[in-house]
Order: C-alpha cells, then structure tokens, then sequence
C-alpha cells in the first residue's frame, strides 16, 4: 500500500523504501491538495451536496467539496452560494532531488488536478536518470503515479512540494557556485544567471515563467572551468 492524499503547505514524497531499491510492480498514488485557507479569498459560503452516489469516505468527500469551493459545481452535484474567485488560488510546485527509475520501464507520471490517470490531464512522464525540473500544477491539485514492471530497480526519487500562489512558477533557486539576477517568480517574470570566476555556465542564461507556470528552461548550472 502506498496511496496517499496529502495536504499543503508543503511535504516530502518518495517512492517506497527509498533510498533503498524500490518493488517491481509497484503502483503507487499520491494526491496532492492545496489548503491554506488563509490564502483563499473570500467568504467560503454554504456548501450543500444533493447528488446521490457521492463517495462517503472521508477524504473523498473533502476532495470533492474542495472542487465545489472552486466553482466546479456541476459535476458533483453541489452548490456553492459564493463560489470563490480562482485569482486566489494555490497550486503546487513539485521539486526533484533526487530521481533514478530504470528507464522506459518504471515511470513517475505527474498529473494536474485530482484524477489519478487522466491522459488528458498529464503534465509529464518520467524516467531515467536526469533530475526533472520544477514541475507546476495549474490547479489546487496535482496527482502522482509511480509504476514499475516486473523485473529490474533502481534507487527511487524524492521530491518536495509546496502550495504557492497560482501565476507563480516557484523559486527555482540559485545554482552552486553562480549568482542570480531577479527574485520574483511570476508569469512573465525573467531570472539572469552567472557564474563566479573559474566556473562555466551550462544551460540558459535567462529563464522567464511562462503562462503555464513553468519556467522556458531549467536553472543553469555552474561547473569547473
Ligand atoms: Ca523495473
């Protein structure tokens, strides 16, 4: 067993036994949700549920009234007497430190919104070696999915994640050994990067967040001339 639904402002995420081997046939869920009511504006208003066949569990029911907070009432049978403004709302930024999955065959696919598997809402799939970049979600949610074959295994991966504002691409931080120019992370926003004496820049030496919430290229890095 290794679903999860976690909840902002922020947490860790590995795959199973990390940083020791992960399973084969793995299929691991993580469901991400920003709540950081202070952060939500607005008065929330009176929430009432009539549909039948709404799940009873739980956390079930949170997800699905979450989604009536942000206006998505149609579908689940709710009503919001004052739905909030979606100007207000936290998405969440996904930051790789480490990432090792036997390639093209044990993949992380990360998702927008709460619908673990939904090919219309995949943001990326992974494998490999390379650490991913920062991801962003567009919506309050995002989903997780680790699945490995049956044979062959690597070290896993841990990422951390965090609520931030939505029109933010996150802080992609400052490379070893570089600088930054720029500190504000919002749509539009472009970042400048050098690197100290005796180090070359590799990658980009401008990046700018783009409306999708994610940054045109990865942070530079700084290596030994
Ligand atoms: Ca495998």
């Amino acid at each position: 067993m290794c679903d999860a639904h976690l909840r902002g402002p922020s947490g860790i995420i590995t795959s199973p036994n990390f940083p020791i081997q992960y399973d084969n046939n793995a299929h691991c869920v993580w469901i991400i949700t920003a709540l950081n009511p202070a952060k939500v504006g607005g008065e929330l208003g009176n929430i009432q549920c009539s549909k039948q066949g709404l799940s009873v569990e739980t956390q079930s029911l949170r997800l699905r009234n979450r989604s009536c907070l942000l206006g998505n009432s149609k579908d689940n049978g709710c009503r919001v007497s004052n739905p909030v403004h979606q100007t207000s709302l936290q998405v969440i930024k996904l930051a790789f430190e480490e990432f090792d999955l036997e390639r093209g065959y044990d993949t992380l696919t990360v998702g927008d919104g709460g619908q673990d598997g939904d090919q219309k809402t995949v943001l990326y799939i992974l494998t490999g070696t390379s650490v991913p970049d920062l991801i962003v979600s567009t919506n309050h949610q995002m989903w997780l999915l680790f699945q490995t074959d049956g044979s062959g295994s690597s070290l896993g991966f841990k990422a951390s994640y965090e609520e931030i504002e939505q029109g933010s691409c996150g802080d992609p931080g400052i490379p070893a050994y570089g600088q930054r120019e720029g500190s504000r992370f919002r749509h539009g926003d472009t970042l400048k990067f050098e690197c100290q004496p005796a180090f070359e820049l590799v990658g980009q030496k401008a990046i700018t967040c783009q409306k999708n919430n994610q940054w045109s290229a990865k942070k530079p890095g700084c290596v030994c001339k």
